[in-house]
């Protein structure tokens, strides 16, 4: 009921709060005999920690994977393998004025209507802090995918805030600057606009597109299986997101059948409006998608709410949090889909061979 697992036959449960003790996953279905190295899984992680620039929250966590089960001898034995990472820089303090408050846009109303309880210290289990396990799961998945079909998974910031930064798509840039821009002519830019931001205390939203290449066709199942369906409910189940677009997305709206559609030809496709999936199953051609995230809805502005008493009250939110979630979102959109194609290629294995 409580839907802490993804995946069917690639299947992720992850569990821990943000604040307690430790987090972790376990990864059930992880075929055999893969070489699962704990620096490959850090170096991912790394990519998605806190404290990193300026521009995201000043939480110092090492974020040091621990595999506590399901490798031996540096290969993946075909048993559930658990990896786990202790939380060491928690600030709980931060959240006791809120503790019986709700932060507006925030999970904490909801939490509390559904459970009538809740773990407040940094949002519990609500916290962005639990993508960390996602990412840790998308380092195994994303190698089995390069090894076994050469599918090479990568994401780029799209765009923060009013600033786009997909014009120029220079992949080798993406992880050299602090937003995962691809164009390295914006960061001077995004800098500015963070800093600015920052200073006034606001928070931004910003979009994460994603590509896999290489991808077979005939991933993905016909009706409720769909891989854009999937795909569509893996990035929603992401901290903050709030639409997703495959291909065209909504752009298709205005287009015309004889825009939209993708005309072949014995070479290929002429074009990717679908962005590599009709009727639910891969074509071959790339996979494209991207993701809205919504602004940051922990501000130290303050604003009006209520108690969990329903008395009107002033919510101010202390603590280090990120005024652009998107800017840390791009390995966890990355981790998500290499989750959604590994699941896939194993499920069109059983079926297909
Ligand atoms: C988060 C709030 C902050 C971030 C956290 C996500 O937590 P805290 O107030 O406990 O420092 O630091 O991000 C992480 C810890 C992480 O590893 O991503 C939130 O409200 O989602």
């Amino acid at each position: 009921m409580s839907d802490n697992t993804f995946g069917r036959l690639f299947k992720v449960t992850t569990f821990g709060e943000s604040h307690g003790p430790a987090i972790g996953c376990v990864i059930d279905g992880c075929p055999p005999g893969l070489e699962i190295d704990a620096e490959e899984i850090q170096c991912e992680l790394r990519r998605r920690a806190t404290g990193k620039s300026r521009h995201t929250s000043q939480r110092k966590e090492k974020d040091e994977v621990q595999i506590l089960a399901g490798v031996f001898e540096g290969l993946s034995t075909g048993m559930p393998i658990a990896l786990v990472i202790e939380n060491t820089d928690a600030r709980s303090k931060d959240y006791t004025n809120i503790a019986e408050t709700f932060r507006p846009g925030h999970a904490d109303y909801t939490y509390w209507k559904k459970y009538g309880f809740r773990d407040y210290r940094g949002g519990g289990r609500s916290s962005a802090r639990e993508t960390t396990m996602r990412v840790a799961a998308g380092a195994i998945a994303k190698k089995y995918l390069l090894q076994e079909f050469g599918i090479e998974v990568r994401g780029w910031l799209a765009q923060l805030g009013p600033i786009r930064t997909d014009r120029v798509l220079d992949m080798d840039v993406i992880d050299n600057n602090p937003f995962f821009s691809p164009d390295p002519a914006v960061v001077e830019e995004l800098e500015a606009h963070m800093d600015a931001l920052r200073k006034s205390g606001d928070s931004c939203g910003a979009r994460i597109s994603a590509m896999a290449r290489n991808v077979p066709a005939g991933l993905g199942e016909p009706v409720y299986g769909k891989l854009d369906a999937d795909l569509a409910a893996a990035m929603m189940s992401i901290n903050a997101a709030k639409a997703v677009e495959i291909g065209a997305g909504f752009q298709c709206v205005d287009q015309l059948g004889t825009d939209h559609r993708d005309e072949i030809t014995p070479e290929g496709f002429l074009s990717n409006h679908a962005g590599g999936i009709l009727g639910g199953i891969s074509s071959g051609q790339d996979i494209l998608l991207s993701v809205a995230f919504k602004p940051t809805s922990s501000l130290r502005i303050p604003c009006q709410s209520v108690d969990i008493h329903g008395n009107v009250v002033e919510v101010v939110t202390k603590g280090r949090h990120d005024p652009c979630v998107g800017i840390r979102a791009t390995p966890i959109v990355e981790a998500m889909l290499a989750l959604v194609l590994m699941d896939h290629v194993l499920r069109q294995r059983a079926q297909n061979g």
